[in-house]
């Protein structure tokens, strides 16, 4: 355990990942999404949202393995990435100082490999650019605000929470079955429903990155667009209602198969004594408040993540049940009211 106290972290602030064409990435998170590009060349493109002020909240880097390089947190001053450097050398882990540019338009930041595997980054200087908040000229029908958090796939979900409860995320929300084990649970620093999401599965893998917009109806139009194009296949899941969260949700692959979230409509968490919210791993409202099923692609899939040597990590096993294999969404194993006998006809059972 440590001594040295943990960064003041402020906010889950960006991701790098890696793409193997970035002509592709820029068609999708650009031309669909319609992200802000910041800088690009022909290694990277650096994306933000309108509402963003700091250089990029996504980095695209071109690459022979489509995986996860980073996230990154912002923490509250320069000196909180010293702490950091300090609180992971005591954790025993692999500590990397980064000048500043060593990612372009970041300053002075550590980067470690945190004890469940993942390629983490700490930093608090970055160079400001133009916020677009009042640029309705450039927004489109579908525009996007800011990244909202990360999902990270981890083998052992209370190991994972009691890691982050120790850098100080409190927990907002979670999903057990009656024998306390438990599925996944949100996190948060930033007064929302999460900043990292846990999702219980063979890890260290990354689930998705997730970007907020101000409305439902941005959502519904970037549907829209997408099947004006022809790529309705890019949708894997939503939109919908999230029953954890309460969040307006649609789940899009990119031309690499990472997966990103669309989510809007989250709610206030700020209050030292915000209640946590319980789940039963049965409950078929928890993850879809309308009852329709989660594709097993949305359990089963998730990204690569690389070290800090840019190697892909090894997987470590779940070892308790998998919520795949104990309910998937109104699958007939599950309840829309507890006492009730389950129809299951979402999944065409009545056939
Ligand atoms: C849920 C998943 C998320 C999120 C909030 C809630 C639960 C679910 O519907 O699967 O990715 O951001």
């Amino acid at each position: 355990m440590n001594t040295t106290p943990p960064p003041d972290i402020i906010r889950s602030a960006y991701a790098e990942l890696i793409v193997s064409d970035l002509a592709a990435s820029r068609a999708f998170y650009v031309g669909v999404l319609g992200l802000v590009v910041t800088f690009e060349d022909d290694d990277a493109i650096y994306l933000r949202a309108f509402e963003e002020y700091l250089h990029h909240s996504l980095v695209l880097r071109r690459g022979p393995v489509p995986a996860l390089a980073a996230l990154a947190y912002r923490v509250r001053s320069a000196a909180d990435v010293e702490t950091a450097a300090d609180y992971y050398e005591e954790l025993g882990v692999r500590v990397e100082r980064r000048a500043p540019g060593a990612t372009r338009g970041i300053g002075a930041a550590v980067r470690v490999a945190d004890p469940l595997g993942f390629p983490i980054e700490f930093f608090y200087d970055a160079e400001h650019v133009e916020r677009m908040t009042r640029r309705y000229d450039v927004q489109g029908a579908g525009a996007i605000s800011r990244l909202d958090h990360f999902n990270i796939v981890t083998p052992d979900v209370p190991a994972a929470r009691d890691y982050y409860a120790r850098l100080g995320f409190r927990v907002s929300e979670d999903i057990q079955d009656d024998d306390g084990v438990v599925y996944a649970a949100w996190m948060f620093r930033k007064a929302t429903v999460h900043d990292i999401a846990l999702t219980g599965g063979a890890g260290p893998r990354l689930h998705h990155i997730a970007f907020a917009t101000h409305e439902r109806s941005q959502i519904l139009h970037i549907c829209d667009h997408l099947g004006t194009l022809r790529e309705s296949d890019r949708i894997e899941r939503g939109p919908g209602r999230h029953g954890v969260s309460n969040a307006f949700y649609l789940y899009l692959l990119d031309p690499d198969g990472h997966r990103i979230e669309i989510y809007t409509h989250d709610y206030y968490t700020g209050d030292p004594d915000n209640p946590v919210v319980t789940w039963d791993v049965h409950d078929n409202q928890r993850r879809d408040w309308w009852g329709n099923p989660v594709v097993p692609s949305w359990y089963a899939n998730a990204s690569t993540v690389l070290d800090l040597d840019a190697h892909p990590m090894a997987l470590t096993e779940r070892t308790e049940a998998a919520e795949s294999d104990v309910t998937i969404g109104a699958d007939g194993f599950s309840y829309t009211r507890r006492d009730d006998a389950e129809t299951g006809f979402k999944l065409g059972t009545q056939v």
